[in-house]
């Protein structure tokens, strides 16, 4: 508070509280004018506004004149609110003044301001609407800009009608989100939730909401939340879903879908009396067609059966493929299983029926096999399973038709599967041995090699015969370890013979097809090798012509890596195959081993004779040796002498024997002429 005169603007008295907020001593303070507390640039105005007081206020007064800017002594700037009155003071015509230092307040007021804004801009940037409603209503108080843009209604509406959150809710999810929503408000709890909301264009909008509970006295009062706009997020795993559950190529439901409908199918008809039919497909020689016409007309194919499938059933039937040319159906609701038979007929013939692809006909057939529920299986897997088990039949009865599944289909599988296990442990268990059986020179009696004979010691059944597993094991895939074993077991075991001493002889292993195909085979050979330290040259690998001749110019590739490993290379039942006559020549092979059907006639057949006869000769004009095998009588082995056959193999001389009995025929020198 201090007095100035109006004349002079200097100050007349002050109190001390002033006078210190500004920053002087009382008497200090009474040496300055007011001009001295205001900012320069204020001068013209306090000029002004001493006129206006001169002229205007004649009687005292009291009068609010604003807020002004001050300066202290240290010049800092603050804001001061000023009330004055017109005094007369020691005979002058003065002016008292009331000051109140505004500057703490308009700092805090500015800063609300500030912040206030922060908020707006921070809601209206979220990309979600801000909203807030009454607790017991749903009604909204607030709702963010982002409201319009996302689902198009202005923002009046979502605040004046009462109900506009639940009217505007997807019709499937209103009823749940209502309910959900009054259960957690009435909870108290904050709650995440999403549901669908209908825009004004009639879009369907996915938001997810969070929503906190407002609650005053232990009642909720208001909800508070942000829906956040999902509806690209749900798009996206909609679309993830469908991929998850249908074949990429066809379109048509996958494996899972397949079996997640059987399962609706099955539990819809449980108590209906109904029959529900599994129709497993496999198409006939599928396979032809990939080879003779490619990779992209099977493709085509396999697109045109499954529309070609689709027509033939109803709209509550579902076809899926379960992977390459297999097809499965369900036929959800038969009255009689007398109907299905037809239908499967139906199918049959469709598929039948010529397809146009690329401008070409092309024909298909396919096998079927059929399970039913309840008869042949009460659930998903077993019905699939023996659907499947009934498929297997058709093929092996022709293909190209149904059958029906019987129980005794079951056995064999059965049969099939424990022998598959077993062979699975059979590696481990060490039930698979090694039998050799010697080769000779027919110059000079000796034996040259051994071919190493793989056997199965099966507990309580004894020796299983390699023709009931070995196809077993190619198809499982258990021929890749158990091939390799049988290298390592042969090579190893040479390797033993020759370190006891024994007159050096090859060893020969046969080669299955996946082996041979196998992408690290060549390394196989050569680990196995340095491994068991085995000079490659006493090692052969025996090749059937079938496998040589499937992928002629890859064998030739695999077959050269061979030869420079000096590994010996032989091809197994020769003869029995259909060996082109100039791949042959190209192959880098060692010998031909004459398939032991031929032999056994030569001296009874005149066929066989002139086919053995002929295949020597090849041989000698390949420059290649060759070997017959299964030969058992002293006839047939004059019979190759005379043609100048390089080696035999058969009972004549030798069965297979284990590695002991082996090692004794060595070590006695075993030769043609004992025989
Ligand atoms: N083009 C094409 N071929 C496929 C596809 N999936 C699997 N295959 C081939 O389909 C064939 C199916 O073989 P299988 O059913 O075992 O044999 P198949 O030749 O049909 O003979 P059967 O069924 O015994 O009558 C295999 O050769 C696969 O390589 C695919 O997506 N496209
Ligand atoms: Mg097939």
């Amino acid at each position: 508070m201090w007095i100035f005169d109006r004349q002079t603007l200097t100050f007349l008295a002050v109190n001390e509280a002033a006078a210190h907020h500004y920053g002087y001593s009382q008497t200090e303070f009474l040496t300055m004018t007011l001009k001295d507390i205001h900012p320069w640039g204020d001068t013209p105005s306090l000029l002004n506004y001493r006129l206006k007081i001169k002229s205007k206020f004649k009687a005292p007064t009291v009068s609010y004149s604003g807020v002004w800017k001050h300066r202290k002594k240290d010049g800092t700037l603050i804001d001061v609110e000023i009330t004055s009155s017109l005094v007369s003071f020691n005979g002058k015509d003065a002016m008292l003044v009331l000051a109140h230092d505004m500057t703490q307040h308009r700092i805090a007021e500015e800063a609300l301001r500030q912040s206030q804004q922060k908020y707006v801009s921070l809601i209206n940037s979220i990309d979600g609407i801000v909203w807030e409603a009454d607790a017991r209503t749903f009604q909204f108080t607030f709702v963010s800009p982002q409201a319009e843009r996302f689902l198009g209604y202005p923002n009046e509406r979502w605040l004046t009608e009462p109900a506009f959150w639940a009217d505007h809710l997807h019709s499937d999810d209103r009823e749940g989100a209502v309910a959900f929503c009054k259960k957690v408000t009435e909870e108290k709890k904050d709650h995440t939730f999403e549901y669908r909301m209908v825009a004004a264009d009639g879009r369907i909008v996915w938001l997810r909401d969070s929503v906190s509970v407002v609650v005053e006295d232990g009642q909720p009062v208001k909800l508070r939340g942000v829906m956040v706009n999902i509806t690209e997020q749900k798009q996206a795993e909609d679309r993830l879903r469908y991929l998850a559950h249908h074949d990429g190529l066809t379109d048509l439901p996958n494996r899972i879908l397949f079996a997640d409908r059987l399962g609706q199918a099955l539990s819809r008809v449980r108590w209906h009396k109904r029959v529900v039919a599994v129709l497993f497909l496999d198409l006939d020689h599928f396979k032809r067609i990939n080879d003779t016409l490619g990779h992209n007309m099977g493709d085509l194919l396999l697109k045109a059966v499954a529309e070609r499938l689709s027509s033939c059933v109803r709209s509550g039937d579902t076809v899926a493929r379960m992977g390459g040319d297999e097809f499965t159906i369900i036929l959800a609701d038969v009255a009689q299983a007398e109907d299905v038979p037809k239908v499967a007929q139906k199918i049959i013939d469709a598929v039948a029926k010529p397809f146009v692809l690329a401008g070409r006909e092309l024909f298909v057939s396919t096998s079927m096999g059929i399970s039913l529920f309840p008869n042949d299986g009460q659930d998903v897997q077993t019905l699939l399973k023996n659907a499947d088990a009934a498929m297997y039949r058709a093929k092996e009865q022709g293909r190209n038709h149904y059958q029906h599944y019987s129980p005794a289909m079951n056995v064999r599988t059965l049969e099939r599967l424990a022998l598959e296990s077993s062979l699975r442990h059979a590696l481990e268990r060490k039930e698979l041995l090694l039998h050799y059986q010697p080769r000779v020179d027919l110059d000079t009696g000796q034996i040259t090699c051994v071919e190493a004979l793989l056997r199965w010691q099966y507990p309580d059944l004894g020796i299983v015969p390699p023709n009931q597993f070995i196809p077993l094991a190619e198809e499982t895939g258990l021929i890749i370890p158990i091939g390799e074993w049988v290298l390592r077991t042969a090579c190893q075991q040479n390797k033993l013979w020759q370190t006891m001493g024994l007159f050096p002889i090859r060893v020969a292993v046969n080669l299955s097809p996946r082996q041979f195909e196998e992408k690290n085979f060549i390394e196989t050979i050569a680990t196995v090798l340095k491994d068991t330290g085995l000079d490659p040259n006493y090692l052969e690998l025996e090749l059937t012509e079938n496998l040589l001749m499937k992928n002629a110019e890859t064998s030739i590739a695999t077959l050269r890596q061979l030869n420079a490993m000096e590994v010996q290379i032989s091809v197994d039942d020769f003869g029995t195959g259909y060996s082109s006559l100039s791949y042959l020549r190209r192959f880098p092979i060692h010998a031909l081993k004459i398939d032991q059907s031929f032999v056994r006639d030569i001296t009874t057949d005149p066929d066989d004779s002139v086919i053995v006869t002929a295949m020597i000769i090849l041989a000698h004009s390949l420059k290649l040796k060759v070997i017959a095998e299964g030969v058992e009588t002293k006839e047939q082995l004059d019979f190759l002498r005379s043609l100048k056959c390089h080696e035999m193999q058969g009972y004549l001389f030798s069965r297979p024997l284990p590695e002991d009995e082996l090692a004794r025929l060595l070590a006695i020198g075993k030769s043609l002429s004992d025989s």
